[in-house]
């Protein structure tokens, strides 16, 4: 049965986490980015989607986005990678300001943490906006089309039905 709260077992976990970047160079901070979470301790198996050029979702008045998701599995507790992928956040400039969706030089969020759902202050899995996002679902089908999202359903029946921001698939990526 899922859980509420993190776990605190250290089975390894199969991890998605939810990549986006609309300042700089975008791919190669994305590739960077995949390079960065790949050399972290604990990391197995690292697969990535497609990188996907998309339209901004929130304020139009920023540059289109580069989003890609990645999968591996690791043991490390789900905070604790938080904390991780935010210090790589920091590490590639990331600035947060007070407005809602702006631009960034590098999201990462964790999608899924298992079939795990996880609600604490800092945490949220899965991600409490996973079901509207199709920067997210799209890549999450390419990796697994028949990933249940705890609490929301398939990803090859969500991906249709949400909302539909423009979203190309990359010729070039890692
Ligand atoms: N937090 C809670 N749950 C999580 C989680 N599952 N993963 C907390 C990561 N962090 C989580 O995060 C704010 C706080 O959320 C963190 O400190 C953490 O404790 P943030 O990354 O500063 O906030 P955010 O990214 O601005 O908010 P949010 O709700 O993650 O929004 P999104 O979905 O990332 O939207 N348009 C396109 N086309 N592509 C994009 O990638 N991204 C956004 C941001 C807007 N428009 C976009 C895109
Ligand atoms: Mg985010």
């Amino acid at each position: 049965m899922a859980s509420q709260v993190a776990p605190a077992q250290l089975e390894p976990q199969r991890v998605f986490v939810a990549l986006g970047c609309n300042l700089g160079d975008r791919v190669k901070s994305l590739q960077k980015a995949v390079l960065a979470i790949e050399n972290l301790v604990d990391t197995q198996a690292l697969r990535v989607s497609s990188f996907y050029e998309t339209d901004p979702m929130g304020p139009s008045d920023q540059p289109d986005y580069i989003n890609a998701v990645c999968e591996f599995y690791t043991a490390c507790e789900a905070h604790n990678l938080l904390d991780k992928l935010q210090q790589i956040e920091a590490e590639f400039g990331r600035v947060r300001t007070n407005q809602q969706w702006s631009a960034r030089t590098l999201d990462l969020d964790i999608a899924l943490y298992g079939q795990h759902q996880i609600k604490t202050p800092r945490l949220t899995v899965p991600h409490a906006g996973i079901a509207d996002r199709s920067f997210v679902l799209w890549p999450l089908a390419e990796l697994d089309a028949n990933l249940v999202i705890p609490g929301k359903g398939i990803v090859s029946e969500l991906a249709p039905k949400c909302p539909q921001y423009g979203i190309r698939r990359l010729q070039s990526t890692v």
